[in-house]
């Protein structure tokens, strides 16, 4: 075989060439070029990517350096449908993951990317996903036929020669293939957006740290370095060398004090994740900061001196665009202002960006994200409700600088939290850590806009970890237990709430930056201050427990978004058992005595606590 010519950056890593030589020989692209992460990489690939249609470049006074990108209606979100974990044995992925056998996935592969990459660019992709060097991050590297993923890797990661110089000669790292499955014939003219929806697989090979997708290049699909890696692969990677690959956001409290408490919390989507990373503490709260170090994941790592620290493995947020505007999250959209990709939202007449939720009055014209002319009666929506934004982390006002710490920022507190419109408190603590691991792992959220009247039935989302968990997910609470067991000092884990309503429907918590006094609340406990009511569920505070001031909220209402139904938490725990049904072979005791604990414990408390007001 005549040497092949690799363009771009330079590396002597003979592991890292080799697999870049069978990768071409197999997908066959036109031209083969390893991305060295400059500026000027990325405002060429830009630029390209205008001139072939994919780029809109959106207007340079309001919207400097940034692009707009409408993708194939067909290719709007991750599949999980089309999503595989192929460990050898079935039972090694559980019952919550779709499992094929790993070599006949990689027959199916092979023959869907054999060429590809005809007529494209092959791009490499070294990244980091971690501070560069840092103990608890590691190198991937994407190969990808599209330069649309490249330009968001960038934004998303530590990407190019760094990468590259941290991987050095010998290391080794996450394979990450990607193919949009859309190759050209000689003289064929290329589409703005090319994928093959007919044919997608998402599929990890976690005893390989391997991930082949194919046919997709939205987000998390063509993104590797994101759910794929960062999660999927990455939470097995923990699982056998003794840390955590988390879905959860890492955010800094600053007191009045000076003192900084750091936080990861874990929410199902379309709880505000994005919002409550970035939040603005609200009037009462004078001197008080909050700092973000991640809005999606976290990684944690033991260190010596006994702390868990925290790492984001991502360098941007690429979040839904729809629903943010200078209310729900002003920080989000400061961080908008430049160096930004849109994907699906609607552009303006004087070629800036909207969508559904950004201002009050839509603009009398737009383009919608399928391109097409849009008006306020339309009756369809601008922007897909899926749309994205890939924007530098460092660009956000509460940006916290030790973002960019090796060592990681130590988590004193766990939060999970869930959208729930009944029976699920404001705030409450776990007993101990095994208890949290058992609030976490039933924890669920409702399924948004359902039918109204209607009780929307309950998803349960371990850890907010149902679709990434890249192994069986009893055998991921057990690593959980074991954790807890190896930290002298474990983070304390807390429930959250915001979502619940009353009778007419109405939401009983303002919620956004009022959530600032269940996290003042939260820091109180974890600092040994806050008081706490031992109930049937967990540690929960009183109204006098709460920082009120700014905000007039009476002992009433408190006491109804944190009351307890006796007869529901009864139906609670009973279907407590469906869940672990699912997992019987593989479920930790601990568990099972959990439940039957809180069934007591329910039993056993006075008859008049359905209110917790006179519970206490
Ligand atoms: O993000 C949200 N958060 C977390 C913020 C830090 N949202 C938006 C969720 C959709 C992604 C919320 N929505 C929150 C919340 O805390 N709470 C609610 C529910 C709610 C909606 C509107 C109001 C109040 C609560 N409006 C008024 O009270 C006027
Ligand atoms: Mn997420």
């Amino acid at each position: 075989m005549k040497d092949l010519q690799i363009d771009g950056a330079k590396t002597n890593n003979e592991i890292l060439l080799n697999w870049i030589r069978t990768i071409a020989f197999l997908c066959k692209p036109d031209r083969v070029y390893i991305c060295d992460g400059s500026q000027r990489e990325y405002d060429e690939l830009c630029d390209q990517m205008v001139e072939s249609g994919t780029f809109i470049r959106l207007n340079e006074e309001k919207r400097p350096n940034s692009f707009l990108a409408r993708s194939d209606p067909r290719d709007v979100a991750r599949v999980e449908s089309r999503t595989f974990v192929c460990p050898i044995n079935k039972s090694d992925a559980g019952p919550t993951n779709n499992w094929v056998h790993p070599a006949e996935m990689k027959e199916k592969l092979k023959i869907l990317f054999d060429g590809s990459m005809r007529g494209r660019t092959m791009y490499v992709i070294p990244f980091s996903m971690g501070p560069l060097g840092s103990p608890i991050a590691h190198i991937g590297v994407e190969i990808t036929d599209s330069p649309y993923v490249v330009v968001n890797m960038r934004i998303m990661t530590r990407m190019g020669k760094p990468a590259l110089d941290v991987l050095g000669e010998q290391g080794t790292f996450v394979r990450c293939l990607h193919s949009v499955g859309a190759p050209l014939e000689p003289g064929q003219k290329d589409v703005p957006w090319p994928c093959n929806p007919e044919n997608t697989y998402i599929s990890h090979f976690p005893e390989e740290r391997t991930i082949y997708s194919f046919g997709s290049g939205y987000g998390g699909n063509a993104l590797l370095g994101k759910k794929c890696f960062a999660l999927r692969i990455a939470s097995v990677m923990a699982r056998d060398e003794g840390w955590m690959a988390e879905h959860m956001l890492i955010l800094g409290v600053e007191d009045l004090d000076g003192k900084k408490t750091y936080v990861a919390a874990a929410f199902p989507s379309a709880c505000g994740k994005t919002n409550f990373a970035m939040l603005v503490p609200p009037k009462g709260f004078e001197g008080w900061k909050i700092s973000t170090v991640g809005d999606d994941i976290c990684w944690l790592k033991p260190a010596s001196d006994g702390s868990l620290r925290a790492i984001n493995p991502e360098a941007g947020f690429f979040g839904v665009a729809p629903g943010t505007n200078m209310n729900s999250n002003p920080n989000a959209m400061l961080t908008l202002n430049k160096n930004c990709i849109f994907t699906n939202v609607a552009l303006t007449d004087d070629g800036d960006v909207w969508w559904e939720g950004m201002s009050d009055q839509p603009p009398a014209h737009l383009i919608d994200w399928k391109g097409q002319d849009w008006t306020p009666d339309a009756g369809r929506p601008a922007a897909h409700p899926n749309a994205r934004f890939t924007a530098p982390i460092a660009q956000c006002p509460t940006f916290d600088p030790e973002w960019d710490n090796p060592k990681g920022v130590p988590i004193k507190a766990f939060i999970f939290g869930g959208r729930m419109s009944r029976d699920v408190p404001l705030v409450f603590q776990a007993f101990d850590w095994s208890h949290g691991v058992y609030l976490a792992a039933t924890m669920g959220s409702e399924a948004t806009a359902a039918a109204e009247e209607a009780l929307p039935p309950m998803r349960r989302d371990p850890m907010a970890m149902l679709p990434f968990c890249g192994y069986n997910m009893a055998d991921y609470w057990i690593h959980w237990l074991h954790m807890g067991r190896q930290l002298p000092d474990p983070p304390r884990i807390f429930r959250v709430n915001w979502f619940r309503k009353d009778q007419e429907g109405k939401f009983l918590w303002p919620g956004f930056a009022e959530n600032m006094r269940v996290l003042k609340w939260i820091i109180d406990r974890v600092r040994g201050r806050g008081y706490g009511v031992e109930s049937p569920i967990g540690y929960m505070p009183r109204h006098e427990d709460i920082h009120w001031e700014g905000l007039d909220f009476d002992p009433e209402t408190f006491y109804e978004i944190m009351s307890v139904d006796r007869q529901e938490s009864v139906k609670e725990a009973r279907s407590h058992e469906e869940l672990f049904d699912k997992f019987y072979d593989r479920l930790p005791t601990e568990f099972i005595n959990h439940r039957e604990l809180f069934k007591s414990r329910l039993w056993r408390s006075p008859e008049i606590w359905e209110l917790a007001r006179d519970f206490f």
